[in-house]
């Protein structure tokens, strides 16, 4: 299974020293990590999806200029075979041996037009800033030449803790002090980047107007505090997930995960397309059961 997932170069490079490298200079990068197969089905499976209404299946949501499928476990098996895989649990275990579970984790697309300031990950999803370390990998779906990760190297919020109560910093004051710390993350698909949480860091600004960045994000933390809402389907499991205690431990089974999925996904955070198509669809489903109505009508006086 690992060998469909990861390319053979990723999977024989030592879990000691992909850590290694995060602690040193807070990241590790290696491009085409995942192979392109694998990663095709990914997209095929979760990307251009309609949002849900009035529907039992899982969908992702819209904002101005992103995507999220936040319930991607459920709805692609090689997704899912990803997060669970053993070459993911074995780095996050390397890093931290015990207490560590997955946090959260999305499939998303970015386009032009989104802005993320500078900011390191030591905040829940309710903005409250905590002291758990924590692991982070974006792994790219598509090639990313532009609105590519950056992190400032150096930059580990960790030593500089008391002298911060915020968790971001704003894009002139990395211009004046940390320039020349910059590292731009361009990879084609199948790219992995794993980095501290402790870091600044944030995706780049997408300069062409038609380019569309997909990647998968999955934080683990070094606490069981409350996760994202994780939901499954069963039949993805195999006998040896299923039965591997670690592993449902780190997704969470038995524990707390009560914070919602970013973004909260409301109709205000529709795109404009997105509610012009809902409205098209809207207007022509109540005009045929109206029609419907009038037939039907017309029928029972006859
Ligand atoms: O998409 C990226 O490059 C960065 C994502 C990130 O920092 C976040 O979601 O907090």
């Amino acid at each position: 299974m690992e060998d469909i997932i990861f390319n053979k170069k990723f999977l024989e490079i030592d879990n000691v020293s992909i850590i290694d490298n995060v602690n040193k200079n807070g990241f590790f990068f290696f491009e085409g990590a995942l192979n392109q197969k694998f990663v095709q089905k990914i997209e095929e499976d979760l990307s251009n999806k309609d949002f849900g209404l009035n529907v039992n299946t899982t969908n992702p949501v819209y904002t101005k200029a992103q995507y999220f499928f936040s319930n991607a476990m459920t709805a692609s098996k090689e997704y899912f075979n990803l997060i669970t895989s053993k070459k993911i649990f074995s780095i996050a275990k390397t890093k931290y041996n015990k207490d560590f579970r997955l946090k959260a984790q999305r499939y998303y697309e970015t386009k032009y037009g989104n802005y993320m300031p500078w900011h390191a990950d030591n905040v829940d999803n309710n903005g409250v800033l905590h002291k758990n370390d924590g692991l982070i990998m974006i792994i790219y779906i598509n090639d990313v030449f532009d609105g590519e990760f950056q992190l400032i190297e150096g930059s580990n919020l960790k030593i500089d803790e008391n002298k911060r109560d915020v968790n971001y910093i704003a894009d002139n004051y990395v211009e004046e002090n940390y320039k020349d710390n910059i590292k731009s993350f361009k990879g084609k698909s199948g790219s992995i980047i794993i980095y501290d949480t402790w870091h600044f860091h944030r995706a780049k600004p997408i300069k062409d107007k038609n380019f569309v960045r997909k990647s998968i994000f999955l934080q683990i933390d070094n606490s069981d505090r409350n996760a994202e809402k994780l939901l499954l389907t069963p039949d993805f499991f195999n006998e040896e997930k299923f039965k591997n205690i670690e592993l449902l431990k780190f997704l969470g089974f038995g524990n707390v995960s009560d914070f919602a999925s970013i973004p909260a996904g409301t109709i205000k955070n529709l795109p404009n397309k997105q509610i012009i198509k809902l409205t098209k669809l809207l207007s022509l489903t109540i005009i045929k059961n109206i029609i419907k109505r009038i037939l039907i009508y017309l029928k029972l006086r006859n």
